[in-house]
């Protein structure tokens, strides 16, 4: 029985990557340094893995920044810009490929989110002249290390296909073009390590989207050509976030030994699949969810592993996760403050591997180990647990009638008597919402945390810091002024402490890209709100200044998606319970005095599934519960939205049914082009399309913003336009802010001088 996971945290149990990451980035760590902390987590990973039992031990799920980079590098496709320098390869190239280069001013490949996660991953660039060099050191090197340490590896690669549609193309030509010398670079590699190991596991997670019937060609051009070059080898190609669907036919006709199904998020595909694939193929049933942090039910899960071995020979399967354990904390016996009866609920990477163990065990010798006991014993503690349910929530849930989704009037009313609008210039500057998390900051609310700090000596550090970020703000000369959120660590977490349902883990963090990690917080009961949550802050910001200041909240649909959410409901129903509590929230805010509150929804388009077929359902509930937070206010109060990435384009009309007076999005990146989608549906609102890039230290210049604001003027109409940066500026420093704040104005100024 060859038990596995797909991939395992690589950030390490104290974020030992995180914290030599960015001191070597500081120059205070070597590359020896780096490196040997990278050798040291790889090994104590392989090591947990090998301790709980499991057969084949992932090799190249590891990454010092990203695992989609780390095969831009292995394929050798580097963008002509970080090919100039030839002095600097290796580590020197890859980070600057990560993270761009300060000095020569060459900018970073571009992130985006990887499928549906939380996590970002590195774009791959194609252009027409692109050239390919295999270099597949690290890999051989890291089997090596698993053959030392008595184990067997299973490399991971990024699959061609995957890989190909993952990347864009900044010349217009079709990423295609390279299929062919990509899978040449590919077959060398498998050649190069088939010798080596018994399976070689190629991710294709495209095959749980939309595929034309070009992709469905090359994924047979390119799999039939690994089946000549894998030599002993096998090849496991893996499939997850989702059900196969209709590309079933197809993965289960490729020339591959064994194929990998997600069995958490796809459980109903498994009798089609196993009636698809040829007898001869090893079916790997991922089983324990590699994206929640809840234990397994192994009962239901030894069902499926039964109906699997009726097919045949037990040799034929294979368990695993149902995705990398990547998305998941490193180890739930780190969590010592954690209410134990809860935790008790909970499996992080390192409980995971323990339950695929199991699975596999049941699955060899049909024993169910004690674990099995002790999930069963969990789970219905779980489901017994009075927490879960609130009749007060559910009532009021279940009593929601239409008008609850709906603003007293239409923008175009609302708009003529918003009175914030008569105290504001044309096109009005703004900013997102966070100003930087300054060291100072940190230590704050650390000191508090800690309880070095009384709450009143915290609170008035606190509105110090927010005194300091209001007057920065007038001195520039903004418009609509924000308070910075120093009191927030991150803008779910905040939130979430402060609702009831929700609980915290200490030291539960997962990559978000590169360096940075997020501990999302879990959501285990009903969700309410005991008491205001951003009032007191909010009131005390406006009242230092004449201007209008934004109330600013985190909306229901972000909170949903940068969670860890119960499974027992569906997600739409915690959506409308943290909706409920974000609108008595926002109720609150218009009370205290706020005639601008803003909802931001960065993770809205994050959350779209992965198949256009179920995009409508998800839309009609997550627009839903945003209307459902902001339509209680009276038509005066404008409400602003804000969200991250710009790939919306498809749901444009969606996000004109939210409803918002202002919405601002990313676009600087992409040169405005996403605003044509905004034309396209006659955006009836007002938007605020961002005019730099916060992702950068780099400073945009007057002209550059006066640019692209021309550009959006094309599109939008003068009355409509907003001027502020793409996103939240936490993680820039204050210089770089001020300096780009300043020209942002001045550009603003220029352009109302040319309008008026
Ligand atoms: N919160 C959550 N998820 C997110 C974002 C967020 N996903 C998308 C986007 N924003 C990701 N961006 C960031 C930016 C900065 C950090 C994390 C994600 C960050 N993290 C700190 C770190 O790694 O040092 C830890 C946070 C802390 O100090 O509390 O800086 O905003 N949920
Ligand atoms: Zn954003």
């Amino acid at each position: 029985m060859n038990a596995h996971v797909l991939g395992f945290p690589r950030i390490g149990l104290g974020r030992e990557l995180k914290w030599t990451l960015e001191s070597y980035w500081r120059g205070e760590a070597s590359l020896e340094e780096l490196l040997s902390t990278a050798e040291r987590l790889k090994r104590r990973h392989w090591q947990v893995q090998m301790q709980a039992g499991l057969d084949l031990l992932p090799v190249g799920d590891f990454s010092l920044y990203d695992h989609v980079l780390d095969t831009v590098a292995m394929v050798g496709a580097v963008p002509e810009r970080f090919c100039r320098n030839s002095a600097e390869t290796g580590c020197a190239a890859y980070f600057a490929m990560a993270r761009g280069e300060a000095r020569s001013s060459i900018p970073a490949m571009e992130m985006t989110k990887w499928f549906d996660t939380n996590y970002h991953y590195i774009v791959p660039e194609f252009t027409n002249d692109l050239r390919f060099r295999k270099d597949a050191s690290r890999l051989l090197q890291d089997v090596r290390t698993v053959k030392e340490l008595g184990g067997t590896a299973k490399p991971v690669l990024v699959g061609p296909i995957t890989f190909l549609l993952l990347g864009k193309s900044m010349d217009g030509s079709s990423p295609w073009i390279h299929l062919e010398r990509l899978v040449d670079v590919y077959s060398d590699i498998l050649k190069d390590i088939s010798g080596e190991c018994p399976w070689i596991q190629i991710d294709e997670p495209v095959l749980c989207s939309d595929l034309s019937p070009k992709a469905h060609q090359e994924f047979r051009y390119a799999y039939e050509s690994f089946a000549g070059a894998k030599g002993h080898a096998r090849i496991l190609l893996t499939s997850y976030f989702g059900p196969l669907g209709d590309n079933l036919p197809l993965a289960a006709s490729l020339p591959v030994d064994g194929l990998h199904l997600d069995l958490v998020r796809g459980a109903e595909q498994l009798p089609a699949a196993l009636e698809a694939m040829p007898s001869e193929q090893v079916v790997s049933l991922g089983l324990v969810d590699g994206r929640n942090i809840w234990r397994a039910d192994l009962d239901a899960a030894a069902e499926c592993i039964n109906a699997a071995k009726q097919r045949g020979s037990e040799s034929k399967i294979m368990l695993g996760t149902s995705c990398s354990l990547l998305h998941c904390p490193v180890d739930v016996a780190l969590e010592t403050d954690m209410d134990p009866s809860i935790r008790e609920w909970m499996a992080f990477a390192v409980q995971k591997c323990d339950e695929v163990a199991a699975l596999a065990h049941f699955a060899e010798t049909g024993e169910r180990n004690s674990l099995f006991a002790k999930n069963r014993k969990a789970l219905q503690a779980r489901a017994a647990n009075p927490c879960a349910v609130d009749k007060s929530v559910r009532a009021r849930v279940d009593s929601l009638t239409p008008k609850h989704y709906e603003r007293g009037s239409v923008f175009a009313e609302r708009t003529k008597v918003q009175s914030v609008r008569r105290q504001l210039p044309l096109f009005p500057t703004t900013t997102i919402g966070s100003f930087p998390q300054t060291p100072e900051i940190r230590s704050i609310r650390l000191g508090h945390k800690k309880g070095e700090w009384t709450t009143e000596e915290y609170v008035a550090a606190m509105k110090n810091q927010i005194a300091e970020a209001v007057a920065r703000q007038e001195e520039l000369g903004l418009d609509v002024l924000v308070h910075g959120e120093p009191e927030r660590n991150d803008m779910v977490e905040y939130f979430g402490q402060q609702l009831n349902g929700f609980c915290f883990t200490s030291q539960g963090w997962v990559q978000s890209y590169g360096s940075r990690c997020v501990k999302p917080p879990v959501i285990f009961g009903d969700v309410s709100r005991p008491q205001a949550m951003t009032v007191d802050w909010a009131r005390y910001a406006q009242s230092l200044t004449p201007k209008p200041m934004k109330g600013m909240l985190t909306g229901p649909v972000t909170i949903l998606c940068w969670s860890f959410v119960r499974n027992d409901i569906p997600r739409s129903e915690v959506c409308r319970q943290i909706a409920l509590a974000i609108r008595d929230e926002v109720l609150d805010l218009e009370s205290a005095g706020l005639s601008i509150i803003q909802i931001d929804e960065a993770a809205l388009r994050e959350g779209l599934p992965l198949r256009a077929a179920d995009h409508e359902a998800y839309l009609r509930w997550a627009v839903d519960c945003f209307r459902l937070t902001a339509a209680g206010v009276r038509d005066e109060t404008q409400i602003h939205s804000h969200m991250c990435y710009s790939e919306f384009n498809a749901i444009m009309e969606w996000i004109a049914q939210m409803d918002a007076d202002v919405i601002s999005i990313e676009a600087s990146r992409s040169g405005m082009a996403l605003l044509e989608a905004f034309r396209a549906v006659s955006y009836p609102a007002d938007v605020g399309p961002g005019v730099y890039d916060i992702h950068s230290p780099r400073v945009p210049s007057e002209e550059e913003i006066h640019g692209l604001l021309k550009k959006a003027l094309e599109v939008v109409a003068p009355e409509r336009l907003w001027v502020n940066p793409d996103c939240g500026l936490k993680t820039r420093g204050w210089p770089e802010t001020i300096a780009s704040l300043k020209n942002l104005v001045a550009a603003a100024k220029r352009l109302r001088r040319e309008y008026t």
